[in-house]
Parts: C-alpha cells; sequence; structure tokens
C-alpha cells in the first residue's frame, strides 16, 4: 500500500464517500491473503468482490485474460503481478470481513510481513499443481510467528496434472517444519479454482460458488478480540492522496478513536507529538467509508496526521502509551542511477535533468518504503537502494512513463561484514523442471557457485533445489526459460547472508558495440549475423558505444552497423537487397538490468531502452583496460 496512490482506487474521492457509518460494534473478521506469486490470491478476493455484490460481474473483464480489477495500477496489469498490498471489505451474513490482498513477489515479501500485523488468520493460497514454494514458505512462517489462524485454499484444481491432495500433504509437513502449534494445525482445507469462481471441502465435488470458503472464514478464522482501553494503533500501512498528504493505515489495537480527536503520535525513536485526527475512514468495499468512531479490532485509515513513519504508534494524547515497533525491511541491492548523458538524451523526454531526478526520488522516498537514496560518487549520480531488481524495476519504469530520462547501472548487492567476514547474501532457488533440460539447469547453478539441495522426481518432471549467491541468480530466469522452452517453474527468496563465494563469472559472451553514430543498415546487420545476436532492427538509429548485441564469443568487439551498401550498377546474384535477418533479441527492463555488465548501463527513456557502454569511445575504453 505504498507508492501509488490506488487503494484508494478506482473511483475513491473524498466527497463520494461522504456518508458516516455509525455502526458502533460489528462483527469483525480480519484476514490476509498470502501465497506465492500467481497462485491466484487477486483472482481470488475479486471473486469474493463479486460474490459481496460490491462490484457487478461485468465491471471485471471477458473471457481470456481477465483483468483483475484490484490490480488497478498500469504496471500491475501489465505485467499481471500485485505490487502492493490492498485493503477491501465485504459484509457476509452481517460480518465485516476486512481482507488484505498481499504481492507473491520475493521482493515485496516485506510488505506482507507488515500488513500480517491487522489479520487474525490468513488464506494461504497454494497452487495445485506447483504446491508449496520458496515465498509460501517465507509468508507461511511469518503468519505462524505472528499466531495467525492458517485457513488452507487449494487453488486452480481446474489445471491439467493438478495435484490437490499430494500439495495438501505438503502443506501439512510444510507446517509442521515450520513449528505450527496444534491449532494452527488444525486447519481447514478447500479446494477450488478462483479463476472458475468456486471453492469446495472436496475438489471432486465442484460447487458453483465460494460459500464454503466464506463460511469457513466465519467458523475459523477468530473474531479480533476486544480490548478495552486507552486507544492504540501500530501504523502499519501507508496511502498516499496529493490532496491530503500521507495517511496512515493500521488495525485499532485497543480502545477507539473518535473523529477529531486529540491524539499522540509515539514515534519509533521515543518522541511523542500531539495531533489531531481530521478524518476516520474504515474500510467498505473497494473505497474507504468516513466514520465518527473506529473500535478496535477494525482497520482504519487516519487523515491529519503529520510526519509519521511506519512502526509508530498513534495513541492517547494525554497517556501515551506505544507498541512495539515493526521493523522494515533493509535493502539487499543497489544500482546506481544517473542522468543521461548519451548522445540521444532528450530527444524523447520531459524530465533529464538532475534537479527533475533528484526531485522525483525525493518524492518517491514518501511513499516507497523499502526504497533508500545516496548521492554517488559522480555528479549527477545516485545510488538507489532496494529490495530486488523487480523493485527498482518498477520505480525505473514508473518514472519512464511519466516522461523521464535516465541510466541505471548493473545491479549490485549488498555486501556485508559479519564478525570480520566478508558476506553476501544467498537465496534459495527452486527449479521444477521437464527432465530433458535438468542438467543444464544444474550445470548453470553450479558455474554460479550454488549448491544443489534436493532433488525429486515427480511424474515426469524434476523438482531440484539449491542455495546459491544472489549474484548467481541475475540473469538465470531468461537462461531457464531459454534451455526448458518455457517449460520451467522457477522461483527464488533471501535466504540468509553467508561467506563470499568467490568471483562468478557472469556471462562469457562479450558484447557488440557500435562503431560510430548512424542509422543501422539491414545489409551490414546481414553481413555481421555470424557475430552473434543483434539487439536493434535494420533503420534504428544507433550511436558510437551502444552495445547493438552479443557477441557469439567471449570478449568485446566493436562493428559497423550503420555500413550501407555501395551503389553500383551491378546486380550481384546474391540476395543483398533482402537480407533475411534473424529477429533481434528485445529484452523486458528487468531482463536488460540482469544482463549489462559492470562497465554497461541501461539508457531508459520514455519510447526507447538501450545498453550503452559506460565510456563510449572506443580508446578510452582501451585506456580504462575494461574492453
Ligand atoms: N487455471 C487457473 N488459473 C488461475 C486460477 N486462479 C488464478 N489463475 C490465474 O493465475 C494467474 C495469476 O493470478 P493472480 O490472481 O494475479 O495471482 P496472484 O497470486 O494475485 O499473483 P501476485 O499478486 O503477483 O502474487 C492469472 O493468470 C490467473 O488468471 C485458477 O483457479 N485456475
Ligand atoms: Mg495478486
Amino acid at each position: 500500500m505504498s507508492f501509488f496512490f490506488t487503494t484508494f482506487a478506482p473511483d475513491f474521492n473524498l466527497a463520494k464517500y461522504g456518508h458516516t457509518n455509525n455502526q458502533l460494534m460489528q462483527n469483525i473478521r480480519n484476514i490476509a491473503i498470502i501465497a506465492h506469486v500467481d497462485h491466484g490470491k487477486t483472482t481470488l478476493v475479486d471473486k469474493m468482490l463479486y460474490t459481496a455484490n460490491v462490484v457487478k460481474a461485468k465491471e471485471g473483464a471477458g473471457e481470456g485474460k481477465p483483468e483483475l480489477i484490484l490490480d488497478n495500477n498500469d504496471l500491475e496489469r501489465e505485467r499481471g503481478i500485485t505490487i502492493l498490498a490492498k485493503n477491501v471489505a465485504i459484509e457476509y451474513k452481517g460480518t465485516k470481513i476486512n481482507i488484505i490482498d498481499t504481492p507473491g513477489h520475493a521482493d515485496f515479501g516485506g510488505e506482507v510481513e507488515r500488513v500480517l500485523n491487522m489479520a487474525d488468520g490468513v488464506l494461504l493460497l497454494v497452487d495445485a499443481f506447483e504446491g508449496p514454494m520458496p515465498q509460501t514458505r517465507f509468508v507461511l512462517q511469518k503468519a505462524l510467528e505472528l499466531e495467525l489462524k492458517p485457513i488452507v485454499v487449494i487453488n486452480k484444481v481446474d489445471k491439467l496434472n493438478c495435484r490437490p491432495d499430494e500439495v495438501q500433504e505438503e502443506v501439512f509437513d510444510l507446517m509442521c517444519n515450520l513449528n505450527a502449534t496444534d491449532d494452527q494445525l488444525d486447519f481447514q482445507t478447500l479446494y477450488g479454482s478462483a479463476k472458475n469462481g468456486w471453492m469446495s471441502l472436496d475438489w471432486k465435488k465442484p460447487t458453483t460458488d465460494l460459500t464454503d470458503l466464506m463460511d469457513a472464514i466465519l467458523e475459523y478464522i477468530p473474531a479480533p478480540e476486544e480490548n478495552l482501553g486507552t486507544p492504540q494503533m501500530l501504523i502499519t500501512s501507508l496511502d498516499y492522496n496529493s490532496y491530503v498528504g500521507r495517511i496512515a493505515i493500521g488495525r485499532v489495537h485497543r480502545g477507539e478513536f473518535k473523529d477529531g480527536q486529540m491524539v499522540t503520535l509515539a514515534k519509533k525513536d521515543g518522541t511523542m507529538v500531539k495531533t489531531k485526527i481530521k478524518e476516520l475512514h474504515t474500510f467498505s468495499g473497494m473505497g474507504h467509508v468516513k466514520t465518527d468512531v473506529v473500535k478496535n479490532g477494525d482497520i482504519c485509515a487516519m487523515i491529519g496526521i503529520d510526519g509519521f513513519e511506519i512502526g509508530d504508534t498513534i495513541c492517547d494524547a494525554e497517556n501515551p502509551e506505544a507498541l512495539k515497533p515493526i521493523a522494515i525491511d533493509e535493502p539487499t541491492m543497489s544500482m546506481t542511477f544517473c542522468i543521461n548523458d548519451s548522445p540521444f538524451f532528450g530527444q524523447d523526454g520531459k524530465y533529464v535533468t538532475s534537479r527533475h531526478i533528484q526531485d522525483r526520488l525525493n518524492k518517491e522516498l514518501e511513499k516507497n518504503l523499502a526504497l533508500r537514496v545516496e548521492k554517488g560518487t559522480e555528479e549527477s549520480s545516485w545510488r538507489v537502494y532496494g529490495r530486488g531488481v523487480l523493485h527498482l524495476s518498477v520505480l525505473i519504469e514508473t518514472m519512464r512513463r511519466e516522461g523521464y530520462e535516465l541510466q541505471v547501472g548493473q545491479p549490485q548487492v549488498i555486501v556485508k561484514e559479519i564478525d570480520g567476514v566478508k558476506c553476501e547474501p544467498v537465496e534459495m532457488l527452486t527449479v521444477n523442471t521437464p527432465e530433458e533440460c535438468s542438467g543444464k539447469i544444474i550445470e548453470f547453478v553450479s558455474t554460479h557457485k550454488g549448491e544443489m539441495t534436493k532433488m525429486e522426481m515427480v511424474n515426469d518432471r524434476v523438482h531440484l533445489e539449491f542455495t546459491i549467491p544472489s549474484r548467481g541468480i541475475m540473469g538465470m530466469r531468461t537462461y531457464v526459460m531459454n534451455v526448458s522452452a518455457g517449460e520451467a517453474i522457477m522461483a527464488h527468496r533471501f535466504l540468509e547472508y553467508q561467506p563470499w563465494k568467490g568471483e562468478i563469472v557472469k556471462r562469457n559472451n562479450g558484447s557488440l558495440i557500435a562503431m560510430e553514430a548512424g542509422t543501422a543498415y539491414a545489409y551490414a546487420l546481414d553481413k555481421l549475423q555470424d557475430r552473434g545476436k543483434f539487439f536493434i532492427d535494420p533503420q534504428e538509429e544507433v550511436y558510437a558505444g551502444q552495445v547493438v548485441g552479443e557477441n557469439a564469443k567471449e570478449g568485446d568487439i566493436v562493428i559497423n552497423v550503420t555500413k550501407s551498401k555501395k551503389l553500383t550498377n551491378m546486380r550481384t546474384k546474391s540476395s543483398d537487397d533482402k537480407a533475411v535477418l534473424a529477429p533481434p533479441v528485445r529484452m523486458s527492463l528487468e531482463e536488460a538490468l540482469e544482463y549489462i555488465k559492470e562497465d554497461e548501463y541501461v539508457e531508459v527513456t520514455p519510447h526507447a531502452m538501450r545498453i550503452r557502454k559506460i565510456i563510449l569511445d572506443e580508446l578510452e575504453r582501451k585506456r580504462a583496460g575494461r574492453v
């Protein structure tokens, strides 16, 4: 719920929701939906919203790839992933159910951990084919530690070759492994298909709706305990609105808050600031309702609290008592951002100066909790720290859409010294792949300093588990997808810091570098095809020092792609005029960031993405000894 103004979405408007909710005590359930990425959380929450008549079925998109109404910012829609946790609330059989949809990607794991503080129970979704994955383990562990009651939902039972009973057992074993209490182990399991809108106690007996699931929530998830006394709320999340500024979100832990009340903001560092609640909101459907009072057990959004941070407590004005603060994730990775100084700078973007980028990063820091920014060593450069390549690439992508130009350097993991030993982040990696490509994948991992911890045959597929330094994983997804023709499923997440594993050769292949500025010609590209793979199309403008392709061999080479065919009267018998070129490799921003070498940048503008050598001039590059 941090960096975009979307929680209040899609049509949140303070005036529109101006009516007052006076209901004082109501039956409440607070649940968070947790799972590995893509296991179907948002699809399920969407269906719950339909069930509760919050949205009409026609508002969702039709067949094929349904657009999720909850994944409502552009990037979420395009990538089909949830980036921000979101609160919604529905009424079912006279009970208000506050639902928190969480992102499943490991980069956003810290956000999940935080928002779990608002829940009494979790719906743990597991894909009936894939089974528990690294992120399932992580989020489940956090939920169990917080003593939350789980309900397990084995989702996607409509998939061919799914194995719901086996997966259910795997989840049970995982819970035992994670030291779940007897009460937690005594969980209810539902089976179904979020996509097709049904859940059932028995997957062989499909139902037509979510009744079994909704009833299970009322029955098994405990209602919040009543906590009387002076008011307390731990700020777990924030939202941002350009009219009212930052909005504090959390669960009222004790007592009650009233609209207009004076309160104390108890900050993590021990300082106390008196302030006044300007407006109180609770969640309703996909928006908020303004309310006069919020009692303990409910989740609320407060407007008017200045200068708060996540983990601060809002409490009684006269007798302030802080709650135990929650930690914000430390960054694990950093990248250099700098102004675009390529020969093509300013051709495309509206915001290109150092000042523009500085202001934009400052603005981002207001909302993006896991982000840190330091001034870089070079003029007009910044060291930007985040939770992973996806976390930072979402920011870069958002900036380019807003009209910014910038350049970004190779992602660097954050190395720490622990007891005098240089240590680096190590991840747990699982790959589930058809048998025939397992050898190549194991070899890749071992050359990248990984170690295999498990290998298991499941039908005609192999399930592999490894530990591997974060450095070693960069660029691996592209490789795995290539060797398995898209059949492998790969996932990883941070495990722990371990002693530095030594040098890793990133990619052997060198870069093909443009010799001079100009238009790339099909004729030239055709002649150079045996040199490697190109990243550009004919007729694209290039500049000297731009990386226009990947060398089939080691080492960088400078090539002339702008050479056109000499005009002659003679027709050669070859097919020179109609060069048949392999289509260029087009990388996504994340792929490019994971691909580049230390002496390269990704240049990002609203409509273009190029890879370039940091030092454009060939002679200077040689002098710097980096060719
Ligand atoms: N076959 C099948 N596909 C499903 C089902 N539920 C969800 N999906 C698909 O799985 C993909 C991921 O669904 P999401 O709901 O976005 O998954 P998510 O868990 O919210 O993903 P993140 O928020 O990115 O972690 C989408 O393409 C869905 O259409 C299901 O029951 N059966
Ligand atoms: Mg989602």
